[in-house]
C-alpha cells in the first residue's frame, strides 16, 4: 500500500454506488452525522444498472417493488412507467435519488477499490484504489452487489476472434448494432433469455449456444396504467408491509394450498391462470414448489408443453424443453416473448450438451460438430456471483490474513454480514444472507438498516470495535446449509447460487434461504440481544 498518497480519513468508507451503497450512506450521514464516503468504480451511481445495458436488459421484480420504502415522500413521488421496469428507468431512478438526497457529493467515482487492509493497532481500515488514492476509516462496508463480477469463460482462441464480443454485464454504453450481423450468443439465464427476442429483432443471424436448457414465464409486460397508479397510492403500505413480510421480499404471497390439495384438473388451471399473469409469481402458485419435487415436477410438466406449444420446429422445441432440474432451483427467468423467438428464420439454437465448445477461432464458434461463422459474440455468461465481488476487492484483516484465505473453501460468516478476524467490515447482501433470493431492494434496506442501528448502538456504548466470533460462523453455516436442505435448491448441480458456474469455485450454497422475513426476525434478535455473536470493545 502505498504511502505516498495523502491519506482522507472518514468514520465509514462504503465501497459501490448501486442501491446498497446509495442508501447506506444516507443512512450514516443524514441520520447518524457520521463522516462517509462512498468509493464507485463506474462514472455513476446505479451499480448493477449501470454495468448492464444489454439489450432487453430489465428488472424481473415489478416496478412497483423494486425501490426503496423507506422514504414514504420518495415512495409517493416517484411513478413507474412499466410493470417491469427496463434498466434505462431503473437507472434514472437512482439518480433522481442520488440527486434528490444530496448523495453524489460524498460518491468518488471512477474510483475502484484495489486493496483493503486492516490495522489493528490503529483499529482503521486503509483502503487504496486503482488511481493510487488513499483512504481510512474505522468502518468499511461493502455494498458491492452480488452480481457484479463478469463470468467470461475461458474458451481458447478467444483472442483471435476477429469480430466484436461482449459480456451482458460489462455492455458498451453507446449500445451495440447488430444490424445485419451474424451474432452468436452463449448462454440462457434469466439475462440471455431477456437479450435474445431483442437481439433477434434486428441481427441478420442469431445463433444461440444453450449448455443448459431453461424454464421461463412469460412477464407479460405492460405499460402501468392510472388505474393501478390510483390502487397503488391507495394501498401504498400493504404493498409495503406484504414485501416486508414474505420470505422473498415481493409484493404478493405465497398460496397456502399444496399441489396435491387439489386434483389435476384444478391444478391445470391453476397453472394457466399463473401463466396468464405471469412473472415471478408463477412460482408462487402452491406453497411447496420447492421443497417436494414431485410436487415440483406437476410445474415442470406444465411449462415444458407451453415450450413445445410455443416452439414450431420440433428439433428446437425439444432442445429448448430438455430441462434437467426442478423448476425454480435455478433463479426462474421470466421473459418477453422469449421462446417465440425460436419461430423466426434467422434464430437458431445449438445444443451444447449434444456439441461442446471446441474454440472460438477467427471466424466464429467452432462446436466439436461444425463451424458457426459469427460476425459478433455476446457472454449472457453470468457472474462469479456473491463471493466473486468481495474477492476482487483483496481484503486483508487482522494479522494480514486475507479473505481469499479466510475463505477458501467457501464463504463463511455471520448472518452475512460479518467475518472473523475481520473487524468493523460489514457486507451487505453477503454470501450467507437472502439476498439474491428475495427482491434485492428489501434485502438491502433490511442490511443497511440493521447495520446503521449497530453502529448507532456502538457509538451511544462509546464501543469502537466489533467482530463475530469462530462460533457464531460456525453456527450461522450450519443454519445456511440448513436451510438450503430442506429445499430443492441444491439439487440444481450447475447453480450459480453454488458456485458451480465458475471453473474451481468451491461448491457451497450461498445465500440463506431460509425466507427473509424469517431471518429478519433473526437479526433483530440478535440486535435486541446486545449483539449476540458479536464481541464489542472500545
Ligand atoms: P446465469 O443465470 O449464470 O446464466 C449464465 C448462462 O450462461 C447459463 O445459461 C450458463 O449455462 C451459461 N454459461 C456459463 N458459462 C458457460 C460456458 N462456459 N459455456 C456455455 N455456456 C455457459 O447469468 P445471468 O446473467 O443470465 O443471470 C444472473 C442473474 O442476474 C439472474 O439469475 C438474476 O438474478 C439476475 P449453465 O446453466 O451454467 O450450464
Amino acid at each position: 500500500m502505498s504511502n505516498s498518497s495523502p491519506i482522507a480519513s472518514y468514520d465509514a468508507l462504503i465501497i459501490g454506488a448501486g442501491f446498497s451503497g446509495m442508501y447506506q450512506l444516507h443512512a450514516l450521514r443524514d441520520r447518524l452525522g457520521l463522516k462517509a464516503l462512498v468509493l464507485e468504480a463506474g462514472s455513476g451511481v446505479g451499480g448493477t444498472w449501470y454495468w448492464n445495458r444489454y439489450p432487453g436488459a430489465r428488472c424481473d421484480s415489478e416496478s412497483h417493488s423494486y425501490n426503496y420504502t423507506f422514504s414514504k415522500e420518495l415512495l409517493a413521488e416517484w411513478r413507474w412507467s412499466e410493470r417491469y421496469p427496463e434498466q434505462p428507468e431503473i437507472l434514472r431512478y437512482l439518480n433522481h435519488v442520488a440527486d434528490r438526497f444530496d448523495l453524489k457529493r460524498d460518491i468518488r467515482f471512477d474510483s475502484r477499490v484495489t486493496g483493503a487492509r486492516y490495522d489493528e493497532a490503529a483499529n482503521l481500515w486503509h483502503v487504496t484504489t486503482e488511481k493510487g488514492d488513499h483512504y481510512s476509516a474505522q468502518f468499511l462496508i461493502t455494498a458491492v452487489g452480488c452480481l457484479s463480477t463478469a463470468n467470461v469463460p475461458k474458451i481458447p482462441g478467444l483472442e483471435e476472434f476477429a469480430g466484436d464480443w461482449y459480456h451482458t454485464g460489462q455492455w458498451p454504453h453507446g449500445g451495440v448494432d447488430f444490424t445485419g450481423k451474424r451474432v452468436g450468443q452463449i448462454g440462457t439465464g434469466s439475462t440471455g433469455i431477456q437479450a435474445v427476442p431483442v437481439i433477434a429483432a434486428q441481427a441478420g443471424h442469431l445463433t444461440v449456444f444453450q449448455r443448459t436448457a431453461n424454464y421461463s414465464v412469460p412477464a407479460h409486460n405492460a405499460p402501468l396504467t392510472p388505474e393501478f397508479q390510483a390502487w397503488l397510492d391507495s394501498n401504498r403500505e400493504e404493498v409495503v408491509q406484504t414485501m416486508r413480510s414474505t420470505p422473498n421480499g415481493h409484493p404478493f404471497t405465497i398460496a397456502e394450498r399444496k399441489v396435491f390439495d387439489v386434483d389435476a384438473e384444478e391444478r391445470e388451471r391453476i397453472y394457466e391462470a399463473a401463466w396468464a399473469k405471469g412473472g415471478l409469481q408463477f412460482r408462487a402458485s402452491f406453497q411447496d414448489l420447492l421443497v417436494d419435487k414431485t410436487a415440483n415436477d406437476t410445474a415442470s410438466e406444465f411449462i415444458k408443453r407451453k415450450i413445445r406449444g410455443i416452439v414450431k420446429d420440433p428439433r428446437k422445441a425439444a432442445i429448448l424443453s430438455d430441462i434437467d432440474h426442478p423448476y425454480a432451483a435455478k433463479r426462474p427467468p421470466i421473459d418477453t416473448h422469449y421462446f417465440e423467438a425460436y419461430n423466426r428464420p434467422n434464430v437458431d439454437v445449438v445444443n451444447l450438451r449434444e456439441e461442446p465448445i471446441e474454440r472460438i477461432t477467427p471466424t466464429g464458434i467452432k462446436t466439436s460438430a461444425r463451424d458457426y461463422p459469427l460476425d459478433i459474440i455476446v457472454f449472457a455468461t453470468g457472474f462469479d456471483a456473491m463471493t466473486g465481488p468481495l474477492l476482487r476487492l483483496n481484503i486483508q484483516g487482522a494479522g494480514g490474513q486475507s479473505l481469499a484465505e479466510a475463505w477458501a473453501a467457501g464463504p463463511r460468516n455471520y448472518l452475512g454480514l460479518q467475518v472473523a478476524g475481520f473487524p468493523n467490515l460489514f457486507t451487505i447482501t453477503g454470501p450467507g444472507s437472502p439476498s439474491v433470493l428475495c427482491n434485492m431492494p428489501i434485502a438491502i434496506e433490511q442490511h443497511v438498516e440493521w447495520i446503521t442501528g449497530c453502529i448507532d448502538a456502538m457509538r451511544k456504548r462509546g464501543l469502537r470495535r466489533i467482530e463475530t466470533t469462530e462460533e457464531a460462523m460456525e453456527g450461522w453455516v450450519a443454519e445456511v446449509n440448513r436451510a438450503a436442505d430442506a429445499t430443492l435448491l441444491p439439487q440444481a448441480k450447475h447453480s450459480w447460487y453454488l458456485g458451480a458456474n465458475v471453473p474451481g469455485k468451491p461448491r457451497v450454497f450461498m445465500p440463506y434461504a431460509g425466507g427473509m422475513a424469517h431471518y429478519r426476525r433473526i437479526c433483530d434478535q440478535v440486535a435486541a440481544k446486545g449483539y449476540e455473536g458479536f464481541v464489542l470493545s472500545d
